[in-house]
Order: C-alpha cells, then sequence, then structure tokens
C-alpha cells in the first residue's frame, strides 16, 4: 500500500515519507550500525557497504521496494534495486556541502534518517559552483531558490528525475536550523543512503 508522502511541486521525483519506520525499526537499526563497529573510532563518521547489502539495511529496502510509486516503474523494477550504502553519523553542527550525486550512480536514490531532524536544503543545480565543485545555499540569491526538506527520525526521502540530476543537495554545517516558525536543535544524527552503482 501506499504510505503518505509530501511532493514538492518545484522539484518533481522529490518525495518524503514522514515517519515511514516505527520507531522500533528505527531503534533496531541503529542498534545494528552500532554493533557492526562501524563508529568504534571517534573520527570515524562515514561507512560504505557495496554488493550485497547487510540484512539490517535489506529489512528497511523490503519496506522501500513496497512503496508503488516511490520511482517511475524502470527504476523500481530493476534488480537489485540497490548495491550500495552510506551510512554517514552528523554531531550537532556538522553538515554535507550541497551536492548533485555522481553520474557514476544510477537514477533512484533514498536517504534514510535516524536519531536527529535536520533541514537539507535544495538548490537549483547550475548554482553549484562548478570551479570549486560545491556551494553553499549562500549562492542562492533568490529565497525561492532554497527549498528546506524538514528530515525528521524514520522519515524516508526519495529522488528521482529533476530531483537526483537538476537540484543539489545538503545540509549546512549549523547547530540549529531555522525553518519558518520552527527552530530545529540538532542532536547526532545518523542517515543511510541507498544508491545503485552504473
Ligand atoms: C550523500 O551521502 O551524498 C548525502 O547526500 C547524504 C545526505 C544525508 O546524510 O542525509
Amino acid at each position: 500500500s501506499e504510505p503518505q508522502k509530501t511532493v514538492f511541486p518545484s522539484i518533481p521525483g522529490l518525495f518524503l515519507y514522514k515517519n515511514l519506520l516505527t520507531q522500533e525499526q528505527q531503534n533496531k537499526l541503529v542498534d545494528a550500525i552500532i554493533n557492526e563497529g562501524y563508529f568504534e573510532r571517534p573520527e570515524s563518521n562515514q561507512a560504505m557497504c557495496f554488493g550485497t547489502l547487510p540484512p539490517f539495511i535489506m529489512r528497511v529496502v523490503d519496506i522501500i521496494e513496497n512503496i508503488p510509486s516511490i520511482f517511475p516503474d524502470e527504476i523500481k523494477h530493476r534488480k537489485p534495486l540497490f548495491d550500495q550504502s552510506i551510512i554517514n553519523v552528523y554531531k550537532p553542527g556538522d553538515g554535507i556541502n550541497s551536492h548533485v550525486d555522481l553520474d557514476r550512480f544510477e537514477d533512484g536514490i533514498v536517504i534514510i534518517s535516524l536519531l536527529s531532524a535536520c533541514a537539507m536544503k535544495f538548490i537549483p543545480a547550475y548554482l553549484i559552483n562548478k570551479e570549486l565543485g560545491y556551494s553553499d545555499t549562500s549562492t542562492a540569491t533568490n529565497p525561492n531558490e532554497v527549498i528546506p526538506v524538514i528530515l525528521r527520525p524514520g522519515d524516508v526521502l526519495a529522488m528521482s528525475g529533476p530531483a537526483r540530476y537538476d537540484w543539489a543537495h545538503g545540509i549546512e554545517a549549523t547547530k540549529i536550523d531555522i525553518i519558518g516558525d520552527e527552530r530545529i536543535v540538532r542532536k547526532v544524527r545518523v542517515s543511510i543512503t541507498l544508491r545503485k552503482m552504473k
């Protein structure tokens, strides 16, 4: 069945499934990530898996695969749906520069958020500084060009088509996000990004 989703009229292909994962499913994921020992060293903040993904991630892939309209059919029916995962850990104040995911990845990307909320900002890809290879949202002169998407624990964000290729996404390096009248004080956040290599 199709869970509730939030769409973004200016960003076709961007779908936010709020609270898709139950608290128990989130806890199990976090426990598994800790038990894998990926982040035992305090300085490590990223873990990658290629090929066959670990069972704790495949349990979430099963849920995602069963969302009828998450991706266009040609993406949804590919096998496997994903063969790469990146787990990122963000301390309060950490961010990620705005970027369009590399071309070596197929269309159809998913980001799972755990433990803390944050604002992910989408800006049109043409605003990315080509020389530096990255940009922050200050490059956007027109406020309509920055689309904030609040990601909360248990949320799943899907990107395909224009959302994946024509818009860049990033997370500001700040301890507090202010989005309209909402103020998000960041805690430690974990994300799982799922993609398929070309
Ligand atoms: C990436 O790894 O390319 C991301 O954009 C991760 C975003 C996130 O951690 O929510």
